[in-house]
């Protein structure tokens, strides 16, 4: 799906602002709810979760359906065109009704969808609601646990005759905002248009060789392709949907250098331009190869969170937190724990950021957290995510295809490799198969592994990376550091034996900004600072482990609960972005390690 862009043939018009709003106690939208309200309405504004707008505890752990409202009219020069509406992301479960006549209805809250707007309707003045749907449970992604409580629930049963409120209980350590989290648009193409652009390439030498695929909604015109370089000069150009361009001299795409060149398409009176880098990916034995030299991943896991807008696009906020990875002497980051905003990705095409970029497949594991300690079940027979995990993939790498940004995709977060680890096997091998079959670049593919029984877990080893979360010295052995690097190290004797490369992507400790002693206890900015020194102690002497992302890049909001003060707060960050001592020592470390060469 190709970004709204503006030019000469196509136009681009914001919905965003203040929309009218109401949530609903009943679980289904009547015909009244999609006509232009009269009656008394709210005030939200889009983009941005609605949780924390406003000061009403029933909004913030709202469960089910709201609304969303707004007039639109389309300017009359836009008559002849074919016009959609477009959202960024609606979270979790969107239905899109145009004056009171459903047009779309979206699955899962961080992927963009769109609607055609019937030319018939395109005259007069028009009423668009949005149903939002924030209901989680066994078959969305992320998953919502049936266990009351969600991970951190407690592990005693209900007391019968105690009536709990009716809520999500999330599967996943980050709050469950919903809303309309992105940018809804209108944009305008010729009736006859560009549908999509696929981009490889190949590098040799100091050349490369673009191959391009573009598909158009009929084959009525003929397609023309130009290459430009940065400063917009011509360096190639082709004719036709398929073909290649080359490049000699070409200027890579690197890791906090960016390059970008843009493919630009005529076909009929459609026109689209699409900026690009070029770089290779591959692994090699235990080498994670970025333009042929190994790279080596120092950053973070992140989360799309900030106060007020919940998982609201803040283009100044991401702005911002690229900055300070820059100031921190980072290279990269996973988009833990779903797709981020396309304008992020954009951002981190243009900065050089480095990105794993995750589809929202997070709490696929029914036996940690709360169910700790019951008979573990086989997750994969009881959960219901197998199409829509399918189809985040799918979707997912179809919209972020052509980042130069994205080194690697994460078909998973911690999920339950090792109860039944033959089920597992059955559950991702397809998912495995599917991600590099539907990338035109084949990047790699990963999984994200949760601590504990390592040593049998075969779908990890299926894996082109070994990406591990791991909390010694936190989760396991907190507070006794010199237990903590003994395990780690025992635990690396094992994946040396693998021949994969490995990387951390998460560990960490929670620590409440302005606690602070001399000698460190837990929760402390001085234990985080010991806390991340041992895991280095181990880290830094294995040859074959490739990167370290912390966890987290700042503080995040998150269900309530006894194992969490206000949120989780393991940020080298505070939530407004204020550094914590361990922000101050990871950036002496990583201004002293090379992006790459660091382990030859
Ligand atoms: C891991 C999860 C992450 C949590 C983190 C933590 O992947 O979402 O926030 O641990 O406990 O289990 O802080």
């Amino acid at each position: 799906m190709l970004y709204p862009i503006m030019n000469h043939a196509r136009t681009a018009i914001s919905l965003d602002g203040v929309w009218r709003f109401r949530a609903l106690r009943q679980l289904e939208v009547t015909e009244q709810d999609t006509l232009r309200w009269n009656g008394s309405y709210d005030t939200m504004a889009v983009p941005g979760s609605y949780n924390d707008q406003k000061e009403d505890e029933a909004l913030r752990d709202h469960y089910g359906l709201v609304l969303y409202q707004r007039d639109v009219s389309i300017p009359k020069s836009l008559s002849r065109e074919r016009v959609v509406l477009r959202f960024g992301s609606v979270t979790h479960h969107a239905a899109v009704y145009w004056n009171g006549k459903l047009i779309a209805r979206h699955r899962g809250g961080f992927l963009p969808f769109e609607a055609e707007i019937d030319p018939q309707d395109m005259e007069k003045n028009h009423v668009l609601t949005v149903s939002v749907d924030n209901r989680i449970d066994l078959s969305t992604l992320p998953v919502g646990s049936d266990n009351p409580g969600g991970i951190f629930g407690s592990a005693l049963p209900d007391i019968p005759g105690v009536q709990r409120k009716k809520q999500n209980y999330p599967n996943f350590d980050f709050f469950n905002y919903a809303g309309i989290a992105r940018p809804v648009l209108l944009y305008s193409t010729p009736k006859d248009y560009i549908q999509d652009i696929r981009l490889r390439y190949t590098v040799e030498g100091g050349d490369a060789v673009v191959q391009y695929d573009i598909e158009t909604s009929e084959e009525s015109s003929a397609c023309r392709v130009e290459l430009l370089d940065e400063g917009g000069n011509r360096i190639a150009e082709a004719e036709g949907r398929q073909g290649a361009l080359n490049v000699p001299g070409v200027r890579l795409w690197q890791p906090l250098d960016a390059y970008l060149y843009t493919l630009r398409v005529q076909y009929g009176d459609d026109e689209y331009e699409e900026p690009f880098g070029i770089r290779t990916v591959e692994v090699k034995g235990t080498q994670f190869l970025i333009n042929g030299r190994p790279f080596y991943f120092k950053g973070y896991g992140k989360h799309e969170d900030s106060e007020f807008r919940g998982r609201g696009l803040d283009n100044v906020l991401n702005i911002k937190d690229i900055a300070l990875m820059k100031w921190q002497g980072a290279n990269s980051f996973r988009t833990s724990h779903y797709p981020y905003s396309e304008e992020m990705m954009r951002l981190c095409d243009r900065e050089g950021i480095v990105v794993i970029d995750e589809v929202p497949a997070v709490g696929v594991n029914l036996n940690f957290g709360s169910a700790q300690g019951r008979e573990p079940v086989d997750t994969f027979a009881r959960i219901q995510t197998h199409e829509h995990h399918r189809e985040v993939i799918r979707d997912l790498i179809q919209r972020d295809k052509n980042h130069a940004c994205v080194v690697m995709w994460s078909i998973g977060n911690e999920s339950d490799t090792a109860t039944f680890p033959e089920s597992a096997v059955s559950y991702y091998k397809p998912l495995y198969e599917l991600a590099h079959e539907q990338d035109p670049q084949n990047r790699p593919v990963t999984l994200v592994g949760l601590q504990g029984r390592y040593g049998n877990e075969p779908a990890l080893l299926m894996m082109d990376v070994i990406c591990l979360n791991r909390y010694y010295g936190w989760y396991v052995y907190g507070g006794d550091l010199d237990a903590a690097k003994q395990a780690l190290k025992v635990e690396m004797d094992y994946w040396a034996t693998t021949g994969k490369p490995v990387m951390f992507t998460e560990y960490g400790a929670d620590t409440v900004a302005g606690l602070r002693l001399a000698t460190s206890v837990m929760f402390t900015e001085e234990y985080q600072v010991d806390y991340y020194k041992a895991n280095h102690e181990v880290l830094d002497e294995l040859p074959f482990f490739i990167g370290e992302q912390a966890w987290n890049f700042a503080d995040f909001a998150t269900s309530q609960g006894i194992n969490r003060v206000e949120g989780n707060k393991k940020g080298l960050f505070t939530r407004d972005r204020r550094p914590k001592l361990a922000a101050h020592y990871f950036r002496q470390r990583w201004h002293t390690i090379p992006d790459f060469e660091y382990k030859n």
